[in-house]
């Protein structure tokens, strides 16, 4: 594991998954991506470990996925590249994952942290999907999550203009179950985590799975035309321009086309 950092018992029955790509804001590369899954999938598997924490640092939970390993790709790179079966796994894990924010949590970061179960937040903590702003859009689950968990107006205002969030804005909204001075939040998370971990882990596995079935009804037509738009805007020179231009570090003129 070169991206991320597993500790298997950190606490009696929760395992930590630390995302370690300080540099780049933990920007979600495949390879991370191919790593938490690693790691989801022994872990989920280990009968000793009941809760998962997953988490970035201070300064990011994750920034989104690695624009610069995206920008140049075709819509069809991208449909051939089916980095879904490395997200999908967050939310096949059986065991309950617990999100640890702090600072940002955009675009694919954002995606990620919803597709965990609870979320506890420092309150340094900004989540937004601003995929709009370098012309795409979110793909990776954020039009169909965000808008069960905020409501359709805060979510069409979210996606459509790439505002952010602070901490607080996403407690009010139900997107993250607590907030907490920033340096409390992976000890909260652990807090969280210790007293699930005391209970029935089968009792616990089952009443996510009915939890989430209740969430994602539907769901699953959502994210597929989610996914065929997303890779649509692959097609457009507005998405070759905005991603070229968050790397020259410029504003984004956006055509249309
Ligand atoms: N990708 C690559 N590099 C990134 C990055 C990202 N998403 N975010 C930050 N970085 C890099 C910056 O380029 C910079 O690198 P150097 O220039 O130093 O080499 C370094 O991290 C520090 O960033 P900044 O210098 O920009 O730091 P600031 O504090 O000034 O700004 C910021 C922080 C988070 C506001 C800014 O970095 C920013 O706007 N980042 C991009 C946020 C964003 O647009 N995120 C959405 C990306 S699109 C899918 C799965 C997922 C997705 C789609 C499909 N499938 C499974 C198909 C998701 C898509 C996205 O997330």
């Amino acid at each position: 594991m070169e991206l991320i950092k597993v500790t298997e018992q950190k606490e009696p029955h929760v395992a930590l998954i630390e995302l370690n790509r300080p540099k780049e804001l933990n920007a979600l590369n495949p390879q991370l991506m191919q790593e938490v899954r690693d790691a989801l999938v022994t872990l989920d598997k280990n009968d000793g470990v009941r809760v998962i924490i997953i988490t970035g640092n201070e300064q990011a939970f994750a920034a989104g996925a690695d624009i610069k390993q995206m920008a140049d790709k075709s819509a069809i790179d991208m449909l051939l590249l089916d980095q879904f079966t490395t997200w999908d796994q967050i939310r096949k894990t059986k065991k309950p994952i617990i999100a640890a924010v702090s600072g940002f949590a955009l675009g694919g970061g954002c995606e990620f942290v919803m597709t965990c179960d609870m979320v506890i937040a420092s309150e340094t903590a900004k989540f937004g999907q601003p995929e709009i702003k370098i012309g795409t859009i979110p793909g990776a689950g954020g039009t169909q999550r965000l808008t069960k968990a905020v409501g359709k107006a805060k979510a069409m205002e979210l996606i459509l203009t790439g505002r952010f969030l602070s901490a607080e804005e996403a407690h009010f909204y139900g997107l993250v179950n607590k907030v907490v001075p920033k340096e409390m939040y992976l000890q909260e998370a652990f807090t969280l985590a210790k007293e699930i971990a005391q209970l029935s882990p089968v009792a616990v596995q089952l009443a996510k799975e009915s939890i989430n079935r209740s969430f994602e009804t539907h769901l699953d037509e959502g994210l597929t035309l989610e996914r065929k738009n997303f890779y649509l805007t692959f097609a457009s020179a507005d998405q070759k321009e905005g991603m070229k231009a968050f790397i020259e570090k410029r504003k984004p003129e956006f055509k249309g086309q």
